[in-house]
C-alpha cells in the first residue's frame, strides 16, 4: 500500500503583494509539481492535511485549478496504475471555520475519488484502512476528546489506523510559544500506525512512536515566507503496511530564491554606511542569482542606531537601479522601520558661541536667555528621550512656562539697543 502525505499548499497566497501574481504562480505551480509526482509514483491514497488554500476567498480560477488538479491525479493514477486513488482532505486554519471553509468548492457528490472530513464526516473507513480527520481546532485538546478520541473507540475494522491533523505536536516540533498543540502521550492514546500533521511549514523527519506508530510532517509546498528553509516537498511512504514502511522525500524546488539578510549595526552609524551595507547585501544576492539561475526576492531589514540623519537619509538609488537592471532580482524590499534615531546633539562648534554676547542686541535680557539656554542644554542632556532625542511634554512645559513668564516680564517696545 502507497501513501502520498502531503501539507499547507497555500493556494493562492499572494504576500508580499508587491509581488502577488510571482507568489501565487510559485503556490499553483508547486501544487501542480506534487500532482505529477503523486501520478508518476501511483499511490493508493493521498492525505492532504490542511491549508489547501490559502484564504476564504479565492480567484474563481484557483479553485478551478485545484478541483481541476484533484481530478488529474486521480484519472492520471487510474491510467497510468489501473486503480483509483482516494484523496483525503482536512481543513486548516487557513481554509476557513468548521462550518464554512474553502473546501466546500471542491466538494462535489460524483467525484468518489475525492473524502473531505468535517465534524459530521470524521471517519473515513474501508477494507484497508480506518483514517480519521480532525480540521483545525484553536482548543486543539477539547476537540481532539471529544471527537478523535470517540471516533477511534468507534473503529470495528483491522484498517491501518490513520490520524490526520492540522496542529502543531509538542515533542516532535519547534513551537512558538503558547500556541495550541498537542503532546505525543495524547496521541499515543488512540493507539494509530500513522499520524499526518500539516500546520507547521517546515519539513520533519517520520519519528517512530511509542506504541509502534509513525508521527509525520512534510511541511509546506513552497516557501511560506522569508528566512524559511527552502527545503520543500512532500513524503511517499511504501509498504505502509508493513512493519518496516519505507519513507521517501520528493523534493520541490521552490520557483523563486526568498532570501532575508539584515543589515544591523550595534553601534550608532551614518546613513551613508547603511546605505552601503545594503548596497552590498542586493549586489551579492544577485551573484548568488545568477550562480543558481533562477529569480529571486530579497528582504533586507535593517537593525542598528544612526548617528545622524534619518532613516529617509539612506540612499537607496543605487539599490533600485541594480533592481531595474537585474532581470534575475524582482524584488528588494528594505525595511528601516526598526533603526534608532540619532540622540540630540548641539550643532558643530555650538559650545565656542558666548551666548550671552551673541544676544547682546537684547541688552539686561541677553543674561537671561544665556541662563535658559544653559537650563534647556543640561535638561535636554540628562532627560531627552533616547529615541527621538526630544523631551517628553511633561519635561518641555515647565521649561515653555518659564520662557513665556521671562518674557512678558519685559517689554521691549521702545527700547533702544
Ligand atoms: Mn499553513
Amino acid at each position: 500500500m502507497k501513501f502520498a502525505v502531503l501539507a499547507d499548499a497555500h493556494i493562492g497566497r499572494s504576500i508580499p503583494l508587491a509581488i502577488a501574481e510571482h507568489r501565487r504562480r510559485a503556490f499553483t505551480e508547486a501544487f501542480r509539481k506534487a500532482v505529477d509526482a503523486i501520478i508518476e509514483a501511483g499511490v493508493d491514497y493521498i492525505f492532504i492535511c490542511g491549508d489547501l488554500f490559502e484564504r476564504r476567498t479565492l480567484r474563481p480560477n484557483l479553485v478551478q485549478f485545484v478541483h481541476d488538479e484533484l481530478y488529474r491525479l486521480a484519472m492520471g493514477i487510474t491510467e497510468q496504475h489501473g486503480h483509483e486513488p482516494k484523496i483525503l482532505i482536512i481543513r486548516g486554519n487557513h481554509d476557513g471555520r468548521p462550518l464554512s471553509d474553502t473546501l466546500d468548492y471542491i466538494r462535489h457528490p460524483l467525484a468518489k475519488y475525492l473524502h473531505i472530513f468535517d465534524e459530521e464526516n470524521l471517519v473515513y473507513s474501508d477494507d484497508r484502512v480506518y483514517v480519521v480527520g480532525l480540521g483545525y481546532y484553536e482548543n486543539i485538546g477539547k476537540a481532539y476528546e471529544k471527537l478523535v478520541k470517540p471516533a477511534f473507540e468507534k473503529a470495528e475494522t483491522d484498517g491501518l489506523r490513520v490520524l490526520m491533523l492540522h496542529t502543531f505536536i509538542q515533542g516532535y516540533q519547534d513551537i512558538p510559544p503558547y500556541s495550541p498543540a498537542l503532546t505525543i502521550d495524547e496521541l499515543v492514546e488512540v493507539d494509530p500506525r500513522y499520524v499526518f500533521a500539516g500546520h507547521h511549514h517546515e519539513r520533519h523527519k517520520p519519528k517512530p512512536l511509542p506504541n509502534g506508530g509513525w508521527l509525520l510532517t512534510p511541511g509546506s509546498l513552497e516557501m511560506y515566507d522569508f528566512g524559511e528553509n527552502p527545503d520543500k516537498g512532500f513524503y511517499i511512504i511504501e509498504d505502509a503496511e508493513s512493519e518496516k514502511p519505507d519513507f521517501r522525500w520528493i523534493p520541490i524546488e521552490p520557483m523563486h530564491v526568498m532570501r532575508r539578510i539584515p543589515v544591523t549595526s550595534d553601534r550608532r552609524r551614518p546613513p551613508s554606511w547603511y546605505a552601503e551595507q545594503i548596497l552590498e547585501a542586493v549586489k551579492g544576492f544577485i551573484e548568488e542569482l545568477r550562480r543558481v539561475n533562477k529569480p529571486g526576492y530579497l528582504r533586507v531589514p535593517v537593525r542598528g542606531g544612526l548617528s545622524e540623519g534619518l532613516p529617509s537619509d539612506i540612499d537607496l538609488k543605487e539599490v533600485e537601479s541594480l533592481v531595474e537592471e537585474e532581470p534575475l532580482l524582482l524584488w528588494v524590499d528594505v525595511d528601516t522601520m526598526g533603526l534608532e534615531m540619532p540622540p540630540f546633539m548641539p550643532p558643530p562648534g555650538g559650545e565656542e558661541v558666548a551666548v550671552e554676547e551673541f544676544f547682546s542686541d537684547f541688552g539686561p535680557f541677553a543674561e537671561e536667555i544665556a541662563e535658559m539656554h544653559e537650563r534647556v542644554r543640561e535638561t535636554l542632556e540628562e532627560e531627552a528621550s533616547v529615541e527621538t532625542g526630544l523631551l517628553t511634554p511633561s519635561k518641555r512645559r515647565p521649561l515653555i512656562e518659564e520662557w513665556l513668564r521671562r518674557f512678558e516680564e519685559h517689554s521691549f517696545r521702545g527700547e533702544q539697543p
